[in-house]
């Protein structure tokens, strides 16, 4: 029986606001702020709670090995002696961001019937360039099973950013669906992360046949939109997009009823709701998910119910008859602050929970252990002039080595 799983990272005991990503205007405009690591993971943990409540599956990524010593290593430095831009580098705790993890195209619409996963590799940041051999280490872990394909990143200079740039709609979870790669060419003043060539090579690596690249509007990374789950997010059947998120956009929604004559496209038009709002308050960058019950539910950060426009169009939508019958908003603002909102914290996965490295999934009883152990070691706080202290830096390393003693997982230790 397959199913959706949503695996979040868990939100790493480095966090910290060094205002690495350039286009990325949260984690610019809170540069230089201290930082709340322990808080930060407990409502990464509280979100995953909210899911669990909803009847979803659960399932988690741990927090990369920081600083990045290899990777300092191969810079011919050692984090003591790097210079500043370098440590902040090499200490961000950004693969706390699931959806950049990876690609993922659930066995039906892969030709070989197995679920392909493809990490990224997150070339075009040079604070994310280095997350993926961890990344790929976690994934070959907890995706061992024949049931998976998992595939080595495409090599540079092609950004790939894994699924924040990807859509898959179709009828249901389990049906074969059409898979949606989403590129940027252009972004103003600001980096297109998602190289074309990346995309396509995803695409033929996964082995699928329902395929439709479209382009990234560039007014859309222009306002802020780095990735394109900033304005839009799909699920089953369903489309839920800004009216400015796409270049091309009639041919591409022609082409998607086309191949999916069930998809419901929900547009959220610029009149209503402005792309700044959208970008600001992290509208799309919702879970959109599919209840129990079969009604679609949108986990929404605190910040959508914060802006007027975009909780007036919620409002509205729901009154409705609209495809979103329920709302859940949940708060994490620690990682909002740097531009990750609940989407971009989870990866999902369509499979059998079974073909599952049962350690990385989670349950109440394992959140809990989670929750006592980010507790007891994760810093409080992190101004951001101490992050290269000794003491900080022992502490960080010794809060994940506890965490991944607890969940039993010395792979990765
Ligand atoms: O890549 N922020 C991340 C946010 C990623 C959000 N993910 C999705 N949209 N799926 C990024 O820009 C900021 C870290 C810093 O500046 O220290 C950062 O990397």
């Amino acid at each position: 029986m397959l199913i959706e799983i949503n695996f979040d990272g868990i939100i790493g005991p480095s966090h910290n606001y060094a205002g690495l990503s350039h286009g990325n205007l949260a984690a610019t405009r809170n540069r230089g702020e201290t930082s709340f690591p322990r808080a930060a993971a407990l409502q990464g943990v509280a979100k995953m709670r909210a899911n669990l409540a909803l009847g979803l599956a659960q399932g988690i990524f741990l927090p990369h090995a920081r600083p990045d010593h290899r990777w300092l290593a191969s810079l011919g430095t050692r984090f003591e002696d790097a210079p500043p831009h370098s440590q902040a580098q090499a200490l961000s705790a950004s693969p706390m961001w699931a959806a950049n993890a990876a690609t993922v195209s659930p066995a039906p619409d892969a030709a070989d019937g197995t679920c392909h996963l493809s990490v990224a590799n997150l070339v075009t940041m040079p604070h994310r360039s280095h997350e993926w051999p961890e990344t790929l280490a976690q994934l070959r872990l907890a995706f061992a099973d024949p049931a998976f394909t998992v595939h080595a990143p495409v090599p540079a200079p092609f950004g790939d950013e894994g699924a924040a740039n990807h859509m898959r709609l179709a009828a249901s979870h389990e049906a074969p669906g059409v898979e949606v790669f989403v590129y940027g060419i252009s972004g103003g003043p600001f980096p297109a992360r998602q190289h074309p060539d990346a995309s396509a090579a995803v695409a033929r690596k996964h082995r699928l046949e329902r395929v439709l690249f479209v382009q990234q509007s560039e007014e859309a990374i222009a306002a802020g939109a780095f990735h394109n789950d900033v304005v839009a997010v799909a699920n089953g059947p369903v489309l839920f997009a800004h009216e400015l998120a796409f270049a091309g956009k009639d041919r591409f929604y022609a082409d998607l009823r086309t191949m999916l004559p069930q998809v419901e496209i929900v547009e959220v038009p610029a009149a209503q709701v402005s792309l700044a709002d959208a970008i600001k308050s992290y509208l799309f960058n919702a879970q959109l998910v599919t209840l129990p019950s079969g009604e679609m539910a949108l986990v929404l950060p605190g910040e959508a119910r914060d802006t007027p426009s975009v909780w007036r169009w919620l409002q509205e939508h729901v009154a409705g008859n609209g495809p979103i019958r329920r709302l859940e908003v949940v708060d994490v603002r620690q990682s909002m602050a740097n531009g990750g909102g609940p989407a971009c914290l989870r990866l999902r996965v369509v499979c059998d929970p079974a073909t599952v490295d049962p350690r990385f999934l989670v349950d109440e009883g394992k959140l809990d252990r989670i929750a006592r152990v980010i507790e007891a070691h994760w810093p409080e706080a992190i101004p951001f002039d101490s992050i290269a202290d000794p003491a900080l830096i022992a502490r960080v390393e010794a809060a994940r080595r506890v965490l991944l003693e607890t969940l039993e997982i010395p792979e990765l230790l």
